[in-house]
């Protein structure tokens, strides 16, 4: 069991994150990288864009670890026993690319509601400040969502370059992870990273986000997998597991699941972003 300590429990309920945590070995977080390079070898482009969405759809590699038992341990320390998938995203940032997070909130633009749900970032490279790594801004989750500006900025790996305005740098916390492990992130926590300045990619595998059985998509639709106990509400529909790496029938599911979740994420925009 790795349940959650009542003193990292608190320290989430009081700064909206808790970090590291051991979840996988160095080979297994190897093995995550070694899929992408050979999705990206293989497929080039494949997971660019809106494709770096919903991959645990198109790959055994990628599903398995959205159902690691360290990792739903201490999600469901924070969210309870009744535990759904509702997406996963890459964040890649290559070295010598310009690629940044502005400072935002994970739940202004994206419909879940209510927000009892969690977002794991899981380090499949080290992550660092050298790299590039999260930086959050403690006890932010506990206001409103805050005004966001929309920048499509460019280098900017957020759908449409959202921002929170004057946040103090100085005040956030860098999430420092080695390959392997893991931080959570709460809905409305202000969080965001800088540049990568080292030689080396930086890589996060980021389910974002297990929800609780409770919590609907009010702004669209969505596709989910049960990772534990029971799904009461049935809100949402559900995805398959994948059998093999991107399986033709898998591909098409994921193409419609990508399509309805760029819905969500423009949705009372009039300009679309990169991904
Ligand atoms: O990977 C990053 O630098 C930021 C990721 C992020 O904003 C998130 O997982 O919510």
């Amino acid at each position: 069991m790795t349940n959650l300590s009542d003193q990292q429990i608190n320290f989430y309920n009081d700064k909206g994150y808790v970090a590291p945590i051991d979840v996988l070995s160095i080979q297994e977080a190897y093995e995550i990288r070694e899929e992408i390079e050979l999705i990206e070898k293989k497929w080039p482009n494949a997971l660019e864009g809106l494709g770096r969405n919903y991959v645990h759809m198109i790959s055994p590699i990628f599903n398995k670890v959205c159902l690691n038992n360290k990792i739903l341990d201490a999600v469901e320390s924070l969210i309870g026993k009744n535990i759904l998938i509702c997406g996963t995203t890459l964040f890649i940032k290559n070295a010598k690319e310009k690629g940044f997070v502005s400072f935002h909130q994970d739940a202004k633009y994206i419909g879940l509601e209510p927000h009892n749900w969690v977002t794991a970032w899981i380090a499949v490279t080290d992550s660092n400040e050298e790299n590039g790594c999260m930086r959050m801004w403690p006890g932010s989750h506990k206001g409103k969502l805050k005004d966001h500006e929309q920048k499509f900025d460019e280098g900017n790996l957020l759908t449409r370059g959202q921002t929170i305005k004057n946040v103090p740098i100085e005040e956030t916390d860098p999430i420092v992870l080695k390959a392997g492990q893991m931080s959570l992130h709460h809905p409305t926590v202000i969080h965001g990273s800088g540049l990568n300045k080292s030689k080396d990619r930086r890589i996060g595998f980021v389910v974002q986000s297990y929800i609780g059985s409770n919590v609907d998509q009010v702004l669209g639709k969505i596709y989910v997998q049960k990772a534990r106990g029971e799904d009461i509400h049935k809100f949402h529909e559900y995805s398959k597991v994948p059998i093999d790496l991107m399986n033709k029938e898998d591909i098409i599911s994921w193409n419609k699941a990508k399509d309805e979740l760029s819905k969500i994420f423009y949705k009372g925009s009039n300009k679309k972003g990169k991904y």
